[in-house]
């Protein structure tokens, strides 16, 4: 506790999770000891408040289970078990680990594969001295696409960049289609403004096939099938069309191919729309009616809509709504999917792809780690993958078709180092361990997806244990590689993390001093993107057709592509399954934090009452999950939060806490969205029983049927 004579300080830094949010914290630091972490209440967004996941965060940072120091394998791999390892000296393991990298590379570089996402969305321990080192050795490229790829290219094809409205000014439109997005759980500082615009009279509209915490509070739910977004907004289209509720002006002047989407969408009259997407046909209509006639309409989708086979083309079509309605002349209208593409960081400066030289290394899609893993190499795939550095990530979860993926990972052959906080379901399978610094304890820049301010992190307390930044881990490796090759002694390998968090915004015009004394600083943006056109598409317009993507061979026009797996497409599985985030937990991330775990409960199937009474399944049951790839035993929740034909799987726990060692991506398949590579997370059919097997004996002490009542 405090004493009187306590030295108390308060440091500010950014949220480093894979959320729209990206607050700005403010950590207490009583004694060298972290005490609390607020949301900064300077940060007009952030508004002082955090979500429940990162107001934790000290809970995390001090648990009694992080990894402090580095560990090496001694027993087998076997997937679904608890790794056996020892302690190592930093010097042994980074000595060892440049070895068998050195000899892997030295029979092939591309057999090296680094495996990363957003653990961290920083820009220097999620992307530049990694990077260096994985460029510098020629190792396999990694396409990143396991969560944004298929909407992020659509809107690319769209709009030009991944730009959009400013989110504050939600705050004044008059109508907000939430489409595709639990905002509550997931976007909660979107929700804060959206909230505003309620108060002011604003009537909001939810777009999901679940019933979540978000749909509750909008004046409108259409609860609609999964993977079928684009036949909605087709029929949309249609109806603006024949009630011309249209601003021509708008379409004439700022977008391209108008002729040919008008007769596209003449096919899709509500009617037809209503049976695809499992709505009623006058839901559409008012939802049209509202659409059209209401100035200052906003749409915030995200990227819920893009988890399925037409997922980018879903995007597209939702994309072109707001030009038809020329809704983008008011900074109060238009969309936001993204304002990633707001950020003028140095990727290049960071990342180094120079460093690559003449060398062109194949690329491995992340969304199909498992197949990558089991491929033995041949000439279209290229050598096989020998060795894998993880960090900022937990593929043995998060990945579809774990099942694959967990073989991949049990390979004795193959190499694997893990940087990590915690003994994930991935770490559980590494060669060697290596334990990373936490957002309190290192540097970072941090741009945003939701909103368009620069955040500095600066370390509130020293490393805990014997952990490392990412960086420091990449520059130290660097170093061992030097005395193996000497292109790894170049200055680019010893850069602190403090110079590449300057040289990420260097020249951009962002004021590092404001950022060390206020933590963030605004970008120069206009306040409506698009009110005049000025979209930055190779034609300048809002590109309805898009020529780039019939390049490509996609249909150049938006489309509905139904699910590579629909309810009734095989008998065996008459259910759709989506698995969204669950609100405690982020991804993977804090699963493991006792308070937020109790909170979330058990991993669970929400199912609709009329098709859990037809399974003779009671809320509370265990059930098994399964389809062709697994089967996923887990509990049964009737809570009215599930439509009829469609399971929810909520969030990503991890396998080892499943009863039956699983996750619900035992169920997932490793196939690909239609633009953009991404994964088809919610594009996949099961059925469910109950399960008749005994309960594990061993089972987690948290998973308490009794402790959910009934409906
Ligand atoms: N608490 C919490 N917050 C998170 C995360 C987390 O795990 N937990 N994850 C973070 C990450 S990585 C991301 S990418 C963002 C994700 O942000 P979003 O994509 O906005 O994700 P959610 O809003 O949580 O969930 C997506 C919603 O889409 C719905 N959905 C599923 N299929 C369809 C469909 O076909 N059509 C439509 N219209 N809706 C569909 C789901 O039911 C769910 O409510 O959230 C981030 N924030
Ligand atoms: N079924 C299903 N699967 C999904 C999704 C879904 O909705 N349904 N969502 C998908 C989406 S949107 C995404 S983005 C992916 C996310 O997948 P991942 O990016 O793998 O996200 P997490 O599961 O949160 O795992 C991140 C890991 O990074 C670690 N970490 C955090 N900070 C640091 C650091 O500074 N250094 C190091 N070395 N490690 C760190 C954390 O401890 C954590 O274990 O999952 C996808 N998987
Ligand atoms: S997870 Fe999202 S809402 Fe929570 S603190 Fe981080 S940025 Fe804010
Ligand atoms: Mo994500």
């Amino acid at each position: 506790m405090q004493s009187s004579n306590a030295a108390v300080r308060t440091v500010k830094g950014a949220c480093p999770h894979d959320c729209p949010d990206t607050c700005s914290l403010v950590t207490t630091v009583v004694d060298g000891v972290a005490t609390r972490v607020n949301g900064n209440p300077d940060h007009v967004f952030t508004g002082g408040v955090l979500c429940a996941k990162v107001s934790k965060y000290t809970e995390r940072t001090y648990h009694a289970e992080r990894v402090l120091q580095p560990l090496r394998r001694v027993g087998p791999k076997v997937p679904g078990e608890r790794g056996r390892f020892v302690p190592v000296p930093w010097d042994e393991a980074l000595a060892d680990i440049a070895q068998r990298l050195h000899r892997v590379a030295a029979s092939h570089p591309e057999s090296v594969l680094p495996y990363s996402y957003a653990g961290t969305m920083g820009m220097v321990q999620g992307e530049s001295m990694d990077r260096r080192f994985f460029h510098q050795l020629g190792a396999s490229l990694l396409d990143r696409t396991i969560c944004s790829t298929a909407g992020g290219e659509a809107l690319l094809h769209t709009y030009g960049a991944k730009i959009g409205m400013r989110v504050e000014h939600y705050a004044e439109s008059r109508l907000i289609l939430i489409w595709g997005s639990n905002s509550i759980g997931s976007n909660l500082h979107f929700w804060r403004i959206a909230q505003d615009a309620k108060r002011n009279g604003a009537r909001l509209v939810c777009i999901d096939p679940r019933k979540t915490e978000t749909a509750d509070k909008c004046h409108e739910h259409l609860q609609l099938l999964p993977g079928t977004d684009a036949a909605l907004a087709l029929a949309l289209m249609h109806e603006l069309i024949v009630n011309d509720w249209l601003d021509h002006d708008y379409i004439a002047r700022h977008t391209l191919g108008w002729e040919a989407l008008k007769e596209r969408a003449l096919q899709w009259p509500p009617r037809r729309a209503a049976e695809v997407c499992g709505l009623p046909e006058e839901q559409i209509r008012q939802l049209a009616r509202d659409y059209g006639t209401t100035p200052q309409a906003a749409i915030r989708v995200n990227y819920g809509v893009q988890r399925a086979r037409g997922g980018g083309n879903a995007v597209r079509a939702i994309a072109c709504l707001p030009a038809l309605v020329g809704a983008w002349r008011h900074r109060s209208g238009g969309l936001l999917l993204s304002s990633s593409g707001a950020y003028p960081f140095r990727r290049q400066a960071l990342q180094r792809p120079d460093l690559l030289g003449e060398r062109r290394p194949r690329t491995i899609n992340m969304s199909a780690i498992g197949d990558a893993l089991l491929h033995a190499g041949d000439a279209q795939f290229g050598p096989q993958v020998k060795a894998v550095v993880v960090y900022n990530s937990n593929p043995v979860a998060v990945a579809p078709e774990s099942a694959k993926v967990a073989r991949g990972f049990a390979r004795e052959d193959l190499f694997t180092v893990v940087l990590e906080h915690f003994m994930t379901d991935t770490a559980d399978l590494a060669d060697y361990v290596l334990p990373a610094t936490t957002q309190l304890e290192h540097w970072d820049i941090h741009g945003s997806y939701g909103h368009t301010d620069v955040l500095l992190n600066r370390p509130a307390i020293p490393p805990e244990g014997q952990a490392r930044s990412n960086a420091q881990i990449f520059r130290d490796l660097a170093a061992h590689m030097a005395a193996l090759d000497p292109r790894f002694s170049a200055p680019c390998f010893r850069d602190s993390d403090e110079e590449l968090c300057r040289a990420a915004i260097a020249d951009t015009g962002v004021d590092f001093d404001m950022l060390l004394s206020q933590g963030f600083a605004s970008l120069q943006l206009p306040e409506a993107p698009f009110a005049e056109g000025r979209f930055p598409t190779p034609s300048g317009k809002c590109e309805f057709i898009s020529a780039s993507l019939g390049k490509l061979g996609v249909d150049p026009l938006p489309d509905y592509i139904p699910n590579y797996e629909t309810p009734g497409s095989d008998a065996r599985y008459p259910l759709a399954m989506i698995s969204p985030p669950a609100r405690n937990f982020l991804n993977s991330t804090f699963v493991n934090v006792k308070s937020l775990r109790n909170n979330e409960g058990a991993p669970l199937v929400e199912m609709h009452p009329d098709d859990a009474a037809e399974r003779r399944i009671a809320d509370g049951d265990t059930v098994r999950v399964h389809n062709t790839r697994g089967e996923h035993v887990c509990q049964a929740r009737i809570n009215g939060r599930a439509r009829k034909g469609v399971v929810v799987g909520l969030g990503v726990w991890w396998r080892k806490d499943g009863e039956n060692g699983t996750n619900v991506n035992e169920l997932t398949h490793q196939r690909l969205t239609d633009i953009g590579r991404g994964p088809c997370f919610y594009d996949c059919v099961v059925d469910v029983e109950r399960h008749a097997a005994p309960a594990r004996t061993d089972a987690p002490a948290f998973i308490n049927p009794a402790s959910h009542p009934s409906p």
